[in-house]
């Protein structure tokens, strides 16, 4: 039989000479950290290969995503459907084996990890999950839900802030069922992290509230697998477990160095290596009884027929209920959800009294939250700012778990990797608030979620200078670009109530990140027709036209709204002939067809005048060579959003200045 450390040098071996073939990647860590994981994909993991989407499994992570090759190489060998022609092509165009691993379920690749810390909040936000949906659903004696997260994560990950946020608030809550593991080789990039890295882990994360497990040998099996006992035993607290291992371990020349992190071995290396490790076979060549001893589809099978029968009396007792947990776990809305989303139509064309879009917002949650339980919102601290509490709902505190919203504390980042954390465990369509000018702190958790099109809802108040007495520092004028530029990344901008719901929609019926970017200040009701109340959804659309064919066009969005309509009614009060388009969402409008977005904006109109209060960069692009953007190239100011506004140039007067010398031209 097989021993452990043969089964790990598996791993190391596969890791090795994938990055041997491809000439990069990092060898070290999937070599340090080869005897933990085999301890937790052949003890305790709780999986199958056959079925990668079990809503019950195990849910693993790997948060220095560099150490991919030890996760390609372990569901390999254990049997996911990631053959040996993949881990040959490891990092090639086109491979299921990219440098970072990149979220794909069907090989068993939970999130997108590579930049450092954020996997670990993914799993603290999948951990959450779990925690929220084992109470919702499970009955007595009937644990339908009842799942470990574990994450693997470095130096790296705990050197970066966002472990932080996320460790801190995962021990507040008490996430008993998350278990992370601390390769603590000693060693990053640069060379000893003894240099930039003196903390005292175990220290840091007893003060968060967690179960540490200091000193654990982790190239032994033995007290690794101790180890995780202990922390599976601990069921209130998380855990940590500190594991010494020496990066690039079985490297004779290589090992416990900077230079086994990030570049291939090299020949001779390798070849050394194979006779450290006393593993002789040829590369990418496993011996049959140790693919053998790795292979777990059958016992995955058999794991997941068990749960399959308790599932079977859950759905005899609780029909309902498992219906609804399935749904929730496929992340299909519910049946009613057109009626949900006519409900929040209808609201919204009701109000007719000047409101703030954070206003609006709330008020299609209270249509659309009490019907819609997997909509699971929470702020960074700003609640009362960014309106993102439903009514009657309470926040989930540490000690009960049955509210539905979260206090995520300042911790924009923490928050947002979380949100995706949730998304991608299933169960929930998380959103979370914030200023859009802290939306920089979460700036790279956004990114993830558009990479890997998770479902998260950023809901972003105070989205201009509109914002008023609290200044530059809180005034965005950058963001709005800078994420409209954000591949995947759907973003709303509405003016008004209607608009507002409609964003809400479109953001719950996305398989894809949104954002919600919302007004502190209130904002006129805008009228339309039936057939414009519908061209909403388009994302730009003609809210204002001439009788005529239109000798100018104005382009607005979200607050600019209200003053774009005063001057286009003066100027064809005047005679003039001018269109005003709403575009709340740019993406979504240039999603459309070419002969919608020639209805909306026809190419021969050349006098074209974009306002919005935020930088003119992204707006060139549809005024084109003869036209002009009203936006802010500077920071904002502080002072009352009354003065503020007319500071910078934002009045219906000076729009219509703007238009009738764009007209002699
Ligand atoms: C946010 C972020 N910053 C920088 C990097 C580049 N990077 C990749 S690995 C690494 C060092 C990580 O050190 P450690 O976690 O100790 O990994 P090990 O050396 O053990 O492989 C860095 C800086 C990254 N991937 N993500």
């Amino acid at each position: 039989m097989s021993t452990p450390r043969e089964l790990a040098n598996a791993i190391r071996a596969l890791a090795m000479d994938a990055v041997q073939r491809a000439n990069s990647g990092h060898p070290g860590a999937p070599m340090g950290m080869a005897d933990m994981a085999e301890v937790l994909w052949r003890s305790v993991l709780k999986y199958n290969p056959g079925n990668p989407r079990w809503i019950d499994r195990d849910r693993f992570v790997l948060s220095n995503g560099h150490a991919s090759m030890m996760l390609y190489a372990v569901l390999y060998l254990t049997g996911y459907p990631l053959g040996i022609e993949e881990i040959k092509n490891f990092r090639q165009l086109g491979s299921r084996t990219p440098g970072h691993p990149e979220h794909d379920l069907d090989i068993g690749i939970e999130t997108t990890t590579g930049p450092l810390g954020q996997g670990v909040a993914n799993a603290v936000g999948m951990a959450l999950t779990e925690k929220l949906l084992a109470l919702e659903f499970n009955r007595p004696g009937l644990d339908v839900v009842d799942h470990h997260t574990y994450v693997f994560m470095g130096d790296g990950c705990l050197m970066e802030g966002v472990s932080h946020e996320a460790c801190s608030f995962a021990g507040t809550f008490r996430l008993g069922k998350l278990i992370g593991f601390y390769d603590d080789n000693g060693i990053s990039i640069d060379g000893k992290v003894v240099g930039w890295f003196d903390d005292d882990t175990p220290k840091r994360f007893e003060a968060y509230g967690w179960h540490v497990i200091p000193h654990v040998d982790g190239e032994d099996s033995d007290a690794v697998a101790e180890a995780i006992k202990a922390a599976r035993a601990e069921t209130v607290r998380p855990s940590l477990i500190c594991c010494k291992t020496v990066i690039g371990f079985g490297a004779p020349n290589r090992q416990g160095t900077k230079a086994a992190h990030g570049e291939a071995l090299g020949a001779d290396e390798v070849a050394l290596a194979r006779k450290t490790l006393n593993w002789p076979y040829p590369a990418f060549e496993i011996p049959a009884p140790i693919k053998q001893a790795w292979d777990h589809r059958e016992a995955g099978a058999a794991a997941e027929a068990k749960w399959n029968e308790l599932f079977a009396r859950y759905r005899a007792a609780y029909p309902q209920l498992a219906a609804e947990l399935e749904r929730r776990m496929r992340g299909d809305l519910p049946k009613t959800w057109n009626e949900i989303a006519t409900q929040a139509r209808a609201a919204a064309l009701k109000e007719s009294k000047p409101l703030a879009t954070r206003q609006t917002s709330q008020a299609s949650l209270n249509v659309i939250g009490p019907l819609l339980p997997e909509l699971l919102g929470g702020s960074a601290d700003l609640t009362g700012s960014n309106n993102t509490q439903q009514k009657n709902t309470t926040a989930v505190t540490p000690t009960d778990f049955s509210g539905h919203y979260f206090h995520y504390g300042v911790r924009e980042f923490g928050m947002t990797a979380m949100m995706n954390g949730m998304a991608l465990h299933g169960g929930f369509i998380p959103y979370g608030g914030t200023f859009l000018v802290f939306s920089d702190y979460a700036r790279n958790a956004v990114r993830l979620a558009s990479l890997m099109r998770a479902r998260v809802i950023l809901v972003y108040t105070h989205d201009s200078i509109g914002l008023g007495e609290d200044g530059p520092t809180h005034q965005p004028i950058e963001q709005l670009t800078s994420l409209r530029a954000m591949p995947n990344l759907s973003l709303w901008r509405p003016c008004d109530a209607l608009e507002t719901a409609v964003a809400w929609i479109a953001a719950i019926e996305r398989s894809g990140p949104t954002a919600l970017v919302l007004t502190r200040q209130a904002l006129p009701q805008q009228p339309r027709s039936a057939e414009q109340q519908g061209a909403v959804r388009r994302g730009g659309y003609v809210l204002i036209d001439c009788a005529g064919a239109p000798e100018a066009l104005v382009i607005a969005t979200g607050s600019e709204i209200g003053i774009a309509a005063e001057a286009v009614k003066t100027l064809n009060d005047r005679g003039r002939r001018v269109r005003l388009v709403s575009m709340p969402a740019t993406d979504i409008f240039d999603a459309q067809d070419a002969a919608y977005r020639e209805s909306v904006l026809p190419k021969a109109i050349v006098r074209r005048l974009a306002v919005e209060a935020g930088a003119t960069l992204g707006w060139w692009h549809y005024v084109g060579s003869q036209g002009r953007v009203l936006g802010i190239d500077q920071f904002g100011a502080s002072g009352k959003a009354s003065d503020v506004f007319p500071h910078f140039g934002f009045t219906a007067d000076n729009i219509v200045k703007q238009v009738e010398e764009l007209m002699k031209n």
